[in-house]
């Protein structure tokens, strides 16, 4: 069986340096921040959050410091209990000596303003431990997670945490932007709610690393983690199969492997706790043995570039169409409901430069955004 890593081994906490001498603000943040000072971090949030030039800034001076924390996402629907367990797994973490960061994508847009479920958990931080806490308020245009969900993972990491933890709550693109985030990935299930069934329709089965049935102490528990098995591919006559962290012969030799384990879990009661922090550590050892640990956060950092370069993109093309006035008879002819939204935007995409076009709503089809020609 694989050794269980370090993750578990409790480990002295190390104090955070004390930064000195006057400079420019946003460095001074950056070093603080770096420094694993936690005023520095909060106030580096809010700037990301509301999108101030400073945390742009910040950012940059800071990323060089990233790619050391080990992200855990917990997803699942409303409701399942993701909050209550996260609260304890943070405790659990900080409990071994572990500095652990909570970002929480709350679930309320500031359309609604309110909270999806009257008696969602609110957080209470452990009373012993390093646990930094942040909730989100924000989410993406498409409901899929922030770029300052993602931002703010990124300065827990630079700020020295060791385990960042994200909720959110699983509501189509939000689940598999944090499988894309995340390191880890944990599938929250709550029993007699059909959400095995949903989770399928989801396609949340193809994400998780580790599936928790949560509400332990409720009926309907064991039906739930049978279900989830046997939607996983583990029949019941499979159940000695090793689930987790294990090796299997491959054609360059033994190589890690891992199969999604399903844990019983009650955060009322505590029962599973133990097991899902262990197999959380399982899960950890084995990105590590496979060499996914550091090509995970490289790989998330790769699509950050894509949808920035795609933003850059869409604004010079949509500068150059405006330019060209084929922005404006674009909508206008919308408006009148002479094209539909597709050729409209074919319309208006025949306006930008320095792409060669034709000069018709039809004659845009076969563009491919390749740049010919002098301009
Ligand atoms: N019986 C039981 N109830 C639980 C358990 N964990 C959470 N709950 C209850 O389930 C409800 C929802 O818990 P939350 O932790 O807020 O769930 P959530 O998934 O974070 O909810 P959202 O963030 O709103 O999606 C609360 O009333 C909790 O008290 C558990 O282990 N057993
Ligand atoms: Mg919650």
């Amino acid at each position: 069986m694989p050794r269980v890593p370090d993750a578990l081994e409790p480990r002295a906490q190390a104090a955070p340096a004390r930064p000195a001498g006057a400079r420019p603000p946003v460095e001074d943040f950056a070093r603080r921040l770096v420094a694993g000072e936690r005023f520095a971090l909060a106030r580096a949030i809010t700037w990301v959050e509301s999108g101030d030039r400073a945390g742009a800034e910040l950012m940059r001076l800071v990323y060089p410091h990233t790619g050391r924390a080990w992200v855990v996402g917990l997803t699942g629907a409303p409701g399942t209990g993701k909050s209550t367990l996260l609260a304890k797994l943070a405790a659990r973490f900080a409990a071994l000596g572990r500095s652990v960061g909570v970002v929480a994508v709350d679930p309320s847009s500031p359309v609604t303003g309110g909270a999806l479920l009257g008696d969602r958990i609110r957080w209470t931080p452990p009373e012993t431990g390093d646990v930094f806490f942040r909730s989100l308020a924000s989410r993406g245009r498409l409901g899929g997670l922030s770029s300052a969900a993602f931002d703010a993972v990124r300065l827990m990491d630079a700020a020295g945490r060791e385990v960042v933890i994200v909720e959110t709550v699983g509501a189509g693109q939000g689940e598999v932007d944090v499988a894309r985030l995340a390191h880890t990935t944990v599938v929250a299930l709550a029993p007699g709610t059909g959400d095995e069934v949903q989770a399928a329709k989801a396609g949340i089965m193809e994400i998780g690393d580790l599936f928790v049935v949560t509400k332990a102490d409720r009926p309907g528990a064991d039906e739930c983690v049978r279900d989830v098995r046997l939607q996983l591919g583990l029949s019941p006559e499979a159940r000695g199969r090793r689930e987790g962290f294990g090796r299997a012969q491959g054609p360059a030799g033994e190589e890690p492997t891992w199969f999604p384990p399903v844990v019983k879990v009650s955060a009322r009661t505590g029962e599973g706790l133990d097991r899902l922090v262990r197999l959380l550590a399982e899960h950890r050892a084995y990105l590590e043995a496979s060499g996914r640990f550091g090509r995970r956060a490289a790989l998330d950092d790769v699509l950050r570039m894509e949808d920035e370069f795609r933003r850059l993109a869409f604004e010079r093309a949509r500068r150059a169409a405006e330019r060209a006035g084929a922005w404006a008879e674009a909508v206008e002819r919308l408006g009148r409901r002479e094209i539909d939204p597709a050729t409209a935007a074919r319309l208006a995409w025949s306006g930008t430069e320095p792409f060669p076009q034709a000069g018709s709503a039809a004659g845009v089809e076969g563009a491919d955004g390749r740049a010919e020609g002098p301009k």
